[in-house]
């Protein structure tokens, strides 16, 4: 799917509007000060990189207000931001290239998403992280968005044009038997009979603690098929609290530092990779040392996925 040659597309999205925690929005830059894209260079790419606020201007505020919706919170704003993102990612996947998008929250992925399938409509969508992120705006018991991101991608009841235009661009460009979730361990009930009722493959810690993660990779791309290109969004809350601390939403039970790399490198494997997020690394959580820790594994998670450790 990738042209040679093989090219990078590095979208940085310095967004938290998805939560209330400030400083989510600082992830990507720190992703690439701390040499992200040198590191990407080393690995054979070429980079195209527009610079790490590459969504600045549609975080302006354009003064007008934007009250809740239901239960959802800063509607127009996540809309405006992952519109526009989608465009972005559209952008680089429609000239060949491997587009990774450096996170701001995981509201984000409703952007990334359809700017993939945008170019590769039977692509797979694999998601790492403790939630499910597919609460709608009818079950969300927050409001935040970057709880409903999949939702929306499945066109779920409450998410559609007439139910909620401000979000009316949003295609339900996903099909429920293509998409696998890994890490699962915090999940709300509306969200359990969403899952449930939708047959969606879910490998919770339970599974990987059952069959080793080795088996839960082979499951999980067996289950939305080899030979899709595949989007890899993920969520660095996947991963314990004990590796990857400067996150939002931490939950205890996650992902080792080895499991999640393992992930990346088993993805990278297939040489079907066509889109990476890295979402949700806040460094303005924590001591200096989780930072550096958290933003460190982002970065190995990357390289990682772009096959540095394939031989
Ligand atoms: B993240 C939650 F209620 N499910 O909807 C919600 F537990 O992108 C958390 O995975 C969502 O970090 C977490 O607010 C979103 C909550
Ligand atoms: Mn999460
Ligand atoms: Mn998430
Ligand atoms: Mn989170």
């Amino acid at each position: 799917f990738l042209k040679s040659p093989l090219t990078a597309g590095i979208v940085g999205c310095p967004f938290s509007g998805g939560q209330p925690k400030a400083g989510v929005d600082a992830g990507p830059l720190e992703l690439i000060e701390s040499g992200l894209l040198d590191d990407i260079k080393a690995l054979g790419y070429e980079v195209d990189f527009q610079g790490a606020d590459t969504l600045a201007h549609a975080l302006v505020s354009d003064g007008t207000a934007d009250p809740d919706i239901g239960k959802l919170k800063k509607p127009r704003l996540v809309s405006k931001v992952t519109k526009e993102l989608a465009e972005r990612v559209y952008a680089h996947s429609s000239k060949g290239q491997l587009t990774v998008t450096l996170g701001g929250d995981h509201s984000l992925a409703m952007g990334t998403v359809s700017g993939t399938f945008k170019q590769y409509p039977e692509a797979a969508l694999i998601w790492i992280d403790a939630h499910a992120d597919i609460n709608t705006p009818l079950t969300t018991p927050s409001g935040n968005l970057h709880g409903c991101p999949v939702s929306f991608l499945l066109g779920l009841p409450g998410t559609s044009k007439e139910e909620i235009p401000e979000f009316g661009w949003i295609e339900p460009v996903l099909k429920p038997e293509r998409l696998v979730y890994i890490g699962l361990r915090d999940i709300d009930a509306g969200e359990r009979k969403i899952l449930k009722e939708h047959n969606i493959k879910c490998f919770s810690m339970f599974h990987v603690d059952k069959y080793g993660i080795g088996a839960v990779v082979e499951m999980a791309l067996d289950h939305v098929g080899r030979q899709r290109p595949i989007h890899l969004s993920f969520d660095v809350d996947a991963l314990d609290p004990e590796v990857a601390p400067s996150t939002g939403t931490a939950v205890r039970g996650g992902l080792t530092f080895r499991e999640g790399h393992y992930i990346t490198e088993a993805i990278a494997e297939t040489g079907r990779l066509v889109s990476l997020d890295i979402m949700e690394i806040n460094p303005s959580l924590g001591h200096e040392l989780s930072v550096q820790q958290t933003v460190s594994i982002g970065r190995s998670l990357v390289r990682c996925a772009l096959g540095e450790t394939l031989l």
